[in-house]
């Protein structure tokens, strides 16, 4: 009975660590990021509201600004920010691999705090009320790439220690490594506003604009009233109240007013859990552990009646 009992309790010990594994990414994983937020975006949407078309000139290639893919995960010493395009080239030779994609994330990490406009004029966008942003990212070519808090100052030079941006290995992929110690572990209640827009050294917080008609090296398909976005593609679902085309689109060229934003969220996009493969091994653990078991109540022989 005894030595029972310890096996079933060691082959469900087996059963939970199993599970574990997938949902707590202990030892053995350490090395494999963890990952919060890992999310599609619709390809073809670099658009903005809908209406954009890309400037004439021809170093702007279809798929620059086609944000395809948005994943943010971490290690022990760094937070990864994974950005996913249709297309990346680097004519200019950036040293960072890229001479295009102008990639804001805005993060809300605190209800009730931090600002609902943006840290400078440029994007041409604010935020709604209920997810006011607590942390800017920056990244872009030439060393552009910065970490910028709600209480900084407009002119606040952010902080570039530690952080790099890097095109992956296919090609497609651009990573921003922020330090954990300058903006902490992501948490599972943050929210994203994931904005990409054209770089341009010349443009208000280096955005690209979006005017009535494109020209060599401007956007078309805007209003020339610096009221529409000078975002080209954000991390957005498809359809429904938070799509791209809904919030992009919510300015009002008669009012002056910009568009409002809403966040992405890591839950609604199926954060870290035990993955399907742990789940069934676990699952087929538990079985066999429910199988010993029953084997071997049915071997023991009754006791005999007392007399
Ligand atoms: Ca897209
Ligand atoms: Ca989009």
């Amino acid at each position: 009975m005894r030595r029972t009992s310890l096996a079933v309790m060691l082959i469900a010990a087996m059963a939970l660590a199993t599970v574990g594994s997938g949902v707590l990414t202990p030892g053995a994983a350490l090395a494999e990021p963890v990952a919060v937020l890992d999310m599609d975006d619709p390809a073809g949407d670099d658009f903005g509201p809908g209406t954009y078309v890309y400037p004439t000139h021809k170093a702007f290639v279809a798929g620059l600004f086609d944000l395809t893919h948005f994943k943010v995960s971490y290690d022990p010493e760094y937070v990864y920010f994974d950005a996913t395009f249709r297309e990346v080239t680097n004519p200019w030779n950036a040293p960072e691999g890229f001479s295009h994609q102008l990639i804001n994330i805005y993060i809300d990490t605190t209800r009730g705090a931090g600002r609902t406009d943006t840290l400078r004029k440029g994007a041409l966008v604010t935020f709604d009320k209920r997810y006011a942003w607590d942390l800017f990212i920056k990244a872009l070519g030439w060393g552009g790439c910065r970490v910028f808090t709600a209480q900084d100052a407009p002119e606040a030079r952010g902080i570039s220690d530690g952080l790099s941006a890097s095109v992956l290995g296919d090609g497609k992929t651009i990573r921003i490594a922020v330090p954990k110690a300058v903006i902490g572990e992501p948490g599972r209640n943050w929210g994203y506003y994931v904005l990409v827009g054209s770089q341009d050294a010349f443009g208000d917080d280096d955005f690209r604009p979006v005017m009535e008609k494109a020209g060599s090296w401007v956007f078309g398909g805007g209003s020339d009233l610096e009221v529409n976005p000078s975002v080209i593609d954000m991390l957005a679902p498809t359809r429904g109240r938070g799509s791209q085309e809904r919030l992009l689109g919510s300015y009002n060229v008669e009012r002056g007013t910009l568009a409002v934003l809403m966040p992405v969220f890591a839950g609604a996009a199926g954060g870290q859990a035990a993955s399907p493969a742990a789940i069934g091994v676990a699952v087929v653990i538990l079985v066999a552990a429910g199988v010993v078991a029953w084997w071997v109540k049915r071997r023991r022989p009754t006791p005999p009646p007392r007399a």
